[in-house]
């Protein structure tokens, strides 16, 4: 209430926000609806004070609150994804991973990725990031025909060129990561070997998605996506990891503060942990689940429409459309799908011919609608709608309507 009367234009412009989330469809794969009590603890006054350090080692006075807050955090944190060491201050996955190239590498070292055009993320190496900028940077990809990763490329690529990292992970790759094999090539090279787990933390702490705990040395990730916690990041060491560098945990929180970071956001490390509590529940199993159920039943869907997906399907939360047999972009089916209700991403696929600004894909992903409680039936006809615009953009403003009535019956969380 304070807000409406001090500062009227944001207060309206959340209001709007709020009501477009309302009416429409969130389906790009990594947002989510965080909870009531995500939100709350975001928007405390956690947010006042300055906590370089970390428990116990503060380089600010008036801490002893926030010093219990983190160190519940970090327990949360290694009690869901079963490792021994956690690290809850990372802004976000950018920041996480540029930790850990300067927890493991030095500059100029040689470290590997997926290549952001078949599915990885810019910090994995990609060219116009730090994380090629300042190292040697060697990509690996998917196989042309399955779109699946080319493992033996991938084997090949180390053994060649014997990395000191590894990054395994992806914004845009609809199925699981063989942990066991990949483990097998980072430890036959000698490389670290880390999962960044960002799009798929949510599934792998209910149990929908293999764990590679067993098989990495660090494990990075995203607070905000399928974990559907606040915007953030966390880093974590596992068993093997400390069995690797029995250093590893220092490492990490040195090259986070003081390397990286400064002041830790503990306003979002308190959300953090509200997140992980919610995750740790049998019903956060359930929805963890339902994600994935949803997502194939609307690839399901969408095939016997006509759209061709990229792998065929999916095995986790999101789906990755070739639209080039559809006759539209990447771009225009995006905005078309926008004004419709539902919001998806163009995204480049596997080895497209067309240019990232106009790619030949879309994006798109369940863990937001599966937060509002659709289920299958609802995949149908979301699919229906989706086919129904991008075969004739004209039908946008009516869908629209239709959506908005649609959304009414699963509201956001409250
Ligand atoms: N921006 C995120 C995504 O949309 O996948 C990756 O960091």
């Amino acid at each position: 209430m304070k807000l409406k009367k001090q500062d009227s234009q944001i207060y309206k412009l959340i209001n709007l926000e709020t009501e477009r989330q309302k009416t429409s469809l969130e389906m790009i794969p990594s947002e989510n609806h965080s909870s009531p009590a995500v939100r709350e603890a975001l928007g405390s006054i956690l947010t006042d004070k300055y906590a370089e350090g970390y428990p116990g080692k503060r380089y600010y006075a008036g801490l002893k609150y926030y010093d219990i807050l983190e160190d519940l955090c970090r327990e949360r944190a290694k009690k869901l994804f079963k490792v021994p060491h956690a690290n809850v201050q990372p802004y976000s996955g950018s920041p996480a991973n540029a930790a850990v190239y300067m927890a493991v590498c030095e500059p100029g070292d040689t470290v590997m990725g997926l290549a952001l055009p078949m599915g990885g993320h810019l910090t994995h190496g990609w060219k116009v990031n730090f994380s090629a900028k300042f190292f040697k940077s060697v990509q690996y990809g998917v196989d042309e025909k399955t779109h699946l990763i080319n493992y033996e490329e991938m084997e090949k690529l180390a053994k060649e060129n014997k990395p000191k990292l590894i990054f395994v992970g992806a914004t845009a790759y609809p199925r699981i990561f063989d942990w066991k094999r990949l483990g097998e090539i980072a430890d036959s090279t000698g490389a670290y070997l880390a999962a960044d787990i960002a799009h798929i933390a949510g599934l792998v702490a209910g149990g929908a998605h293999p764990s590679p705990v067993p098989y990495v040395h660090i494990v990075s990730t995203t607070t905000h996506k399928t974990l559907r916690g606040p915007r953030g990041g966390m880093i974590m060491v596992t068993e093997k990891g400390m069995k690797k560098d029995p250093e590893l945990d220092k490492k990490i929180d040195k090259a986070i503060f003081p390397g990286f970071q400064g002041g830790p956001h503990m306003h979002q490390v308190a959300a953090i942990a509200v997140c992980l509590k919610e995750a740790a529940t049998p019903a956060f199993k359930k929805y963890a689940a339902q994600i994935v159920k949803n997502s194939k039943a609307l690839a399901e869907e969408l095939k016997k429409l006509g759209f061709n997906l990229i792998t065929c399907g999916t095995d986790n939360h999101l789906l990755l459309i070739d639209l080039r047999n559809k006759n539209i972009s990447g771009s225009d089916a995006q905005i078309a799908l926008e004004e419709a209700g539902i919001t998806t991403n163009k995204n480049t696929i596997p080895y497209d011919p067309n240019p990232p600004f106009k790619p030949s894909g879309i994006r798109l992903g369940t863990p937001a609608i599966t937060t509002r409680g659709m289920k299958e039936k609802e995949m149908q006809k979301i699919a229906g709608w989706m086919r129904e615009v991008i075969s004739n953009p004209k039908s946008a403003k009516r869908v629209r309507k239709e959506i908005a009535s649609f959304c009414k019956k699963f509201p956001l969380p409250r």
